[in-house]
């Protein structure tokens, strides 16, 4: 196993299964908090495990009871605008969409505010049938503020995502299936398996082809069609001169199951 895999963090658990590896946000008294130290954690492990060659695609979870409650409030409290803007802490979540490997999230319980965001962040979403999703901050006298009222209203549009920031309630799994903000509402005891089972599926695919099909469908969100569609060509072109291109082909003629290596 790789030595990122064993890396020790304070406020995330990370282990591997296979190719795959399972990030665990662990502050399970605050309802995983996302707290300044707890985000530094995740974006370090994901940026590791984004070079270990032996990975292939990242779960992002936390616990029956939470996923995240979204940024710590007993930090945020103190903040003014002056030492929030210093602090900058937004170049970190920043570098969580920069991960080139699938993501998948495992989300069980509460996942509000900046739990929601980063949920929002991942690329594929699993949710136990007892989460329960919101962007609360309008009670705290604040508003979304690591990209919900943009990526919010792109999935669910101007409507709903009025509804959910000026209210601040909450919404259930079904709910979010309904509305497209996940992809699959699984029971509570196996919505982990769910997400290995569809990770253990992605991890079978080619690397590198896994990568560029990331970044042309998140390119759609920052370009015109034109640009967009000019930007798939050229990842679709790149791929052409890799062995998994060549493996996938041959694996296909040749009637048997390809092995990509990510060349
Ligand atoms: N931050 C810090 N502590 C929290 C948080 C949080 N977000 N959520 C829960 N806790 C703590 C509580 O203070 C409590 O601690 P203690 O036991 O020491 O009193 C413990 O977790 C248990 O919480 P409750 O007693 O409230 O448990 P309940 O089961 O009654 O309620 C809820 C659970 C509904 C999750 C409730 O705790 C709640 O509403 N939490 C706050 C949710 C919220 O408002 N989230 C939005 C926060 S703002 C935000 O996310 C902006 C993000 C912008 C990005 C910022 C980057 C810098």
């Amino acid at each position: 196993m790789s030595s990122t895999v064993k890396a020790s963090y304070e406020n995330i658990l990370v282990e591997a299964e296979e190719t795959i590896a399972i990030i665990r946000l662990n502050r399970p008294k605050v309802y995983n908090a996302l707290s300044h130290a707890l985000i530094t954690e995740l974006t370090d492990a994901l940026f590791a495990l984004d070079k270990d060659e032996a990975i292939r695609v990242i779960i992002l979870t936390g616990n029956e009871r939470a996923f995240a409650a979204g940024a710590d409030i007993s930090e945020m409290s103190k903040e003014s605008s002056v030492s929030i803007l210093l602090k900058d802490q937004f170049a970190t979540w920043d570098k969580i969409r920069q991960t080139k490997k699938p993501i998948i999230a495992a989300v069980s319980g509460f996942a509000l505010g900046g739990g929601l965001e980063l949920m929002m962040n991942c690329d594929i979403i699993i949710a136990s049938e007892n989460a329960k999703l919101g962007q609360p901050e309008i009670n705290l006298g604040i508003i979304p503020g690591a990209g919900g009222t943009q990526r919010l209203t792109r999935v669910v549009g101007k409507y709903k995502a009025m509804e959910m920031i000026l209210t601040g309630e909450m919404i259930t799994a079904e709910e979010a299936l309904e509305l497209g903000l996940v992809n699959k509402v699984a029971p509570a005891e196996t919505y982990l398996e769910e997400a290995k089972k569809m990770a253990k599926e992605i991890a079978k695919k080619s690397p590198i082809a896994l990568q560029l099909a990331k970044d042309a469908i998140l390119k759609t969100y920052e370009t015109s069609l034109a640009e967009g569609l000019l930007h798939e060509r050229k990842n679709f072109y790149m791929l052409f001169s890799t062995e998994d291109q060549k493996e996938g082909m041959s694996a296909f003629t040749e009637k048997r199951n390809p092995i990509f290596k990510g060349r």
